[in-house]
């Protein structure tokens, strides 16, 4: 991807753990890396397809003086949040943060924090087969949209589908998303984990009824696995209320362990099922 560097733009400001930092404020340096596409900007000769650095240049400036934080780890991931929310166009960026004269007591050069911070495609699966459904559907949707680390949400159809699994129980509406996040997937899973625990959702029965389901099925082209998260999910490839779904946001999107496209998953799992009856 192509970078728009800033190199150690200063700024006086007051962060750091130690009250004299808190109260007299010392020099910081910022080094910015933008990370995003500048082919069409380059080639119309057009600011409004890229990103004006004189802008971001002030607005990192004004944010570093407008609050103090205790760690220069705040301090850059708080950066990389609002550059990633103001410009829609960055798709990830390199913040480091430096202090040369940081109030330690010894001869050093400087000390800082670099991170990279950016936008994961994600797609969800959700479900529910108890009292109003669309509504808890529609809730789950809205709770999404207006999170902060969310955006550019995207629903499938709602979709009526029989249950899948031994349990006997009532017809499910499933639909699935696809959305970017700044958040890990550990912090979407306990995100998900609230929006179905507010839609009154209970844990009795594994793979019973239930208010509202929420599942990962893709975090870009993530392979993970541990006790409570398995990505992509683990039997996606089995279920059609969750390819049928996936095939209206994304037929062409490849599973990363499977190799094979959402549209290529469905033909496949009805060909199983025909070959069933
Ligand atoms: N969810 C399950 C088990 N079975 N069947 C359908 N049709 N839709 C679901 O969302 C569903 C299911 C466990 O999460
Ligand atoms: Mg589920
Ligand atoms: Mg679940």
């Amino acid at each position: 991807m192509d970078e728009i560097r800033i190199d150690n733009l200063e700024v006086y400001a007051h962060h750091g753990v130690y009250p004299e930092e808190q109260e007299k404020g010392q020099r910081f340096y910022v080094n910015a890396v933008l990370f995003l596409d500048v082919r069409e900007a380059g080639s119309k000769d057009d600011l409004l397809l890229s990103v004006d650095y004189g802008k971001v240049c002030h607005l990192l400036t004004q944010w570093m003086k407008e609050k103090n934080y205790y760690l220069l780890e705040t301090v850059a991931e708080k950066l990389a949040e609002r550059l990633l929310f103001t410009f829609a166009q960055i798709r990830e960026v390199s913040i480091e943060v430096r202090k040369p004269e940081a109030p330690i007591g010894l001869p050093f050069e400087s000390v800082s924090v670099k991170i990279r911070r950016g936008w994961h495609k994600v797609y969800l699966s959700i479900g529910s087969n108890m009292g109003d459904r669309e509504a808890f559907l529609n809730g789950a949707i809205e709770a999404l949209m207006d999170h902060g680390m969310i955006r550019n949400v995207k629903g499938s159809t709602f979709l009526e589908t029989k249950p899948y699994g031994g349990v006997e129980q009532d017809d499910f509406l499933n639909a699935a998303l696809a959305l970017e996040t700044l958040l890990s997937p550990k912090e979407l899973l306990e995100l998900l984990h609230d929006i179905e625990r507010d839609a009154g959702r209970t844990r009795e029965v594994h793979w019973g009824p239930r208010t509202l389901d929420m599942d990962i099925l893709f975090y870009d082209k993530l392979v993970y696995e541990d006790e409570e998260l398995i990505l992509p999910h683990i039997d996606l490839q089995n279920r059609e209320f969750v390819l049928k779904p996936m095939c209206e946001l994304a037929p062409f999107l490849r599973h990363p362990v499977l190799g094979k496209t959402m549209q290529e998953l469905l033909n496949e799992l009805k060909w199983r099922d025909y070959q069933k009856i």
